[in-house]
């Protein structure tokens, strides 16, 4: 049997030298155990969604390869947050880093401390674009087409950043 699940994890953060906490966080990932660090995609400067003046946030996702379960997978996500020194004031408003796991696999999950796929991703073109990039044929667990999904949020708001490391895959 293989216990091997893909994942994608989506990171964000609009404080503290943003681009620096998700290349920090990247690292992070890449260290889990139990888990492989297959492709990360490019970073997007984009707008802030929600209230106030926020600064820009930094967004990009990445592809794992884990042997946790969704909660453990979780866990570890949470933990990179708080060693980063996570600042969330407000509801919806600006934060350190953010690491959300929009798919495992293509489980469909309600639970109290998770929801699968990540309810909001769909909705995101911060979350789609950067996810297109790295599964430009992925079809979602509820069946619909990421590509379609992405055809119809656009790219308004969001800035693609020049790659800072070409070597790595992200295919
Ligand atoms: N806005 C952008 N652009 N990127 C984010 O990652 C992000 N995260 C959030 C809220 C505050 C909703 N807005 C965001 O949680």
């Amino acid at each position: 049997m293989n216990t091997h699940v893909t994942a994608f994890v989506a990171l964000g953060s609009n404080l503290e030298q943003p681009l620096r906490q998700v290349n920090q966080a990247v690292a992070a990932l890449d260290a889990l155990p139990f888990c492989h660090l297959l492709a990360v995609s490019n970073w997007y400067e984009s707008q802030a969604v929600g209230p106030g003046d926020q600064a820009p946030y930094i967004n990009g996702v990445a592809k794992l390869s884990t042997e946790l379960t969704p909660l453990q997978l979780l866990d570890e996500l949470q933990a990179i947050e708080q060693a980063q020194g996570r600042q969330r004031l407000i509801h919806w408003g600006p934060r350190t880093l953010d690491l959300d796991l929009l798919l495992y696999g293509d489980l469909i999950l309600s639970s109290p401390r998770l929801t699968l796929p990540h309810p909001f991703m769909t909705q995101r073109n911060f979350v789609t674009v950067p996810l297109c990039d790295l599964a430009p044929q992925l079809i979602l667990p509820s069946g619909e087409e990421l590509a379609d999904i992405c055809h119809l949020l656009g790219t308004a708001g969001l800035n693609r950043l020049p790659a800072a490391n070409p070597s790595r895959p992200i295919n």
